[in-house]
């Protein structure tokens, strides 16, 4: 059976095969929390597909060409090789200290995966698939691809927030509309080769126009750092056409292709939805390759509302916080905040609140007190059942209807769901806990054997947990297994399909506590300190003071130089039907191009000024950041120009 279709009614896990693959990160900074839990994420799943008995491949690695990477090796001192070398192994290294279970790692500049990407192009070329031609347009080096005019959102490219620069070049070209039809027509058929759905409608929104031909050379004078084309050593392998085919190569320099490659699913982040949903397919297509099964597309991790990356700055270090959450508890905070297709934010209160109320409070307690009772009313040793009353079949049966549960969520990207839906039973296990009160039957002789089997029944509803989150958290639920007393602490799906897996008279006993809790104040404080001094107050007003102030929206019609001055500008502004201007010292943060049309808060009755011979009739409200960088006040949604601020 295929690996991607459970049977739910079978009983028996899957004896298919599963391949999936991460992007291969860009080497022109250090791993991050969003590329960590795309990394986390593949890696879970494959620890799934394994646990179900499935042959698994997880393929992860380093994209290492282009004009990005050349540019950081050179702001870095170093030649790209050499720093390409450091960078893939400060990857490598941060995945094998976060324990990722990668089978292959692969760099795109080693001979293996060129060989094959020559190949592939070779193929193309000879299908008449590529032609030689000039291209103007607007590059994103950030995202290392042309962007349209209408995709650019505030003069920035979508995917890097970065401007994007006008180019002409003479390069290969590779006929990419030639396959529109066919891309169309095969994601229509198969509504779930791209998914969630949000991304299959994005593609599909791009294929209802004409996509062009792609450009799939640089010309090695002015872009050394890449993969020669067969054919015309003077151009390099543009960088995506080189990357793409990693997923491919990584098998064939194997022999492994024919044992993996129908399997294939490619997971990612919603900023590289087109090359994978359009090139990628297209190029497969015309080289004569199968495509690949599933696209998946998970959103951003957000701070402060903005997406995490490298050229925004404002990145979380993976591996500080494994250290400070530990590592299985960080990677539960991921898969279970996020739902997948879906922007989520992150913040360290987020993880704390997430653990303590998962793991330490219902996981943790469930172990803790079940432990705890074994040792006071049993010494520890693992008690066989009596006879099953209804409260225990009821749970026996919710943990028991798990596996297929979990599974047919995960399949279905449904990861929080799933873990949802375990960490519900171990609250209902807490709570028949509390209803059959063990510590009243202990006191008891008369019900010894009801004790036997309530003790029992917490021991197997902990162990099925232990293996049903095994993928998640691998290391804390062999140590709680190891706590229960199981000679072998591995497991497999089949584990958690049965409710007498501890061998009776085993002794079991708590170790050092698996979930500690989180001191959510201390943390708190810890990061109120790391977020800079107190601010510094002025003497507080009386809103009389604060009523004589006159504030207004103004619409800012146009914007000029200041003739005598080089950190002034000149804005015309609208309020209700008076004109006025304003000098405004928000030259070096603004162009005027970026001020026009903007709805701007100004102090409208402060006397006028004249500012190096203008004269200046209010005030520009600006928040200015500890660095000096200035953003202008504006409302957050259109008001009428001249309305009054309160
Ligand atoms: O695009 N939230 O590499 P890249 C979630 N080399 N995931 C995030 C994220 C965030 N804030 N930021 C990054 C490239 N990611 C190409 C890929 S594949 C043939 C070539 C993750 O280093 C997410 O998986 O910019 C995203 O798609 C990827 O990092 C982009 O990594």
């Amino acid at each position: 059976m295929n690996a991607d279709q459970h049977d739910p009614t079978s009983g028996i896990p899957d004896r298919g095969r599963y391949y999936a693959t991460t992007p291969i990160f860009y080497v022109n900074a250090a791993p991050h929390i969003g590329h960590a839990y795309t990394t986390i994420l593949v890696d879970v799943v494959t620890r799934f597909h394994r646990l179900r008995g499935n042959d698994t491949f997880f393929l992860t690695g380093t994209d290492e060409h282009g004009e990005k990477v050349a540019k950081a090796a050179a702001r870095a001192g170093l030649t790209p090789q050499a720093y390409t070398d450091q960078v893939a192994a400060e990857f490598r290294t941060t995945w094998d200290a976060m324990g990722i279970a990668y089978d292959e790692f692969i760099r795109t500049t080693e001979p293996r995966h060129q060989r094959i990407v020559r190949e592939v192009l070779q193929k193309v070329y000879d299908n008449g698939d590529i032609f030689y031609g000039e291209y103007s347009g607007l590059y994103c080096v950030g995202a290392e691809r042309f962007v349209t005019e209408k995709e650019i959102v505030d003069g920035k490219c979508p995917d890097s927030d970065e401007a994007p620069e006008y180019r002409t070049e003479a390069n290969y070209f590779f006929r990419m509309e030639k396959y529109r039809p066919w891309l169309r027509d095969h994601i229509e058929r198969n509504p779930d080769f791209i998914r969630p759905e949000r991304y299959r409608n994005e593609v599909l929104a791009m294929l209802r126009e004409p996509i062009g031909d792609l450009s799939i050379s640089r010309p090695r004078s002015r872009v050394p750092w890449g993969i020669p084309l067969p054919w015309d050593e003077e151009h390099v392998t543009y960088v995506w056409f080189d990357a793409l085919i990693n997923y491919w190569s990584a098998l064939v320099s194997r022999g492994e292709e024919q044992r993996y490659w129908p399997v294939v699913n490619h997971f990612i982040a919603k900023d590289i939805v087109k090359p994978h949903g359009v090139f990628w397919p297209t190029m497969l297509k015309a080289a004569g390759i199968p495509v690949y099964k599933h696209l998946n597309v998970h959103g951003y991790w957000l701070q402060d509302e903005r997406k995490m990356s490298k050229s925004l700055g404002n990145v979380v270090g993976p591996l500080e916080l494994q250290a400070k959450y530990g590592r299985d508890a960080f990677r539960y905070f991921l898969l279970r905040d996020m739902s997948f297709g879906l922007d989520a934010s992150f913040n360290e209160p987020a993880i704390a609140e997430r653990i303590n109320a998962d793991l330490a409070n219902d996981l943790g307690n469930l172990l803790n007190r079940t432990l705890g009772m074994l040792t006071k009313y049993r010494r520890g040793v693992v008690p066989a059942f009596g006879a099953l009353e209804r409260p225990d079949e009821v749970l026996r049966d919710a943990f028991l209807a798990l596996p297929d549960a979990l599974s047919a969520h995960f399949d279905e990207l449904h990861f929080e769901r799933g873990l949802e839906e375990v960490m519900q039973a171990v609250r209902a296990a807490n709570k028949y806990i509390a209803e059959q009160q063990p510590w009243a039957l202990a006191k008891d002789p008369a019900q010894a054997g009801r004790l036997d089997t309530v003790l029992r029944t917490c021991l197997e509803a902990l162990r099925c947990a232990s293996v049903l989150l095994e993928c998640v958290m691998p290391e804390k639920c062999r140590a709680l297994r190891v706590q229960l007393g199981l000679p072998d602490a591995s497991a497999t799906l089949s584990d958690a399909r049965h409710w007498d897996g501890l061998p009776a008279l085993t002794t079991a006993g708590a170790g050092d506590p698996l979930f500690p809790r989180i001191d959510l104040a201390a943390l708190q404080d810890e990061l109120a300190a790391d977020s800079g001094p107190p601010l510094e107050h002025k003497p507080e007003v009386d809103i009389d003071a604060f009523a004589a102030l006159e504030l207004r929206v103004a619409l800012v019609t146009h914007v000029e130089p200041h003739p005598k001055a080089d950190k002034l500008l000149v804005l015309t502004v609208q309020l209700g039907s008076e004109t006025r201007t304003i000098v405004s010292g928000i030259r070096a943060h603004y162009t005027p191009e970026q001020l026009v049309g903007k709805q701007v808060v100004i102090i409208a009755n402060l006397k006028p000024v004249r500012l190096r011979g203008v004269e200046s009739q209010g005030m520009v409200l600006s928040a200015e950041d500890p660095d000096g960088s200035l953003a202008v006040v504006t409302v957050d949604r259109d008001a009428v120009p001249g309305a009054e601020v309160r």
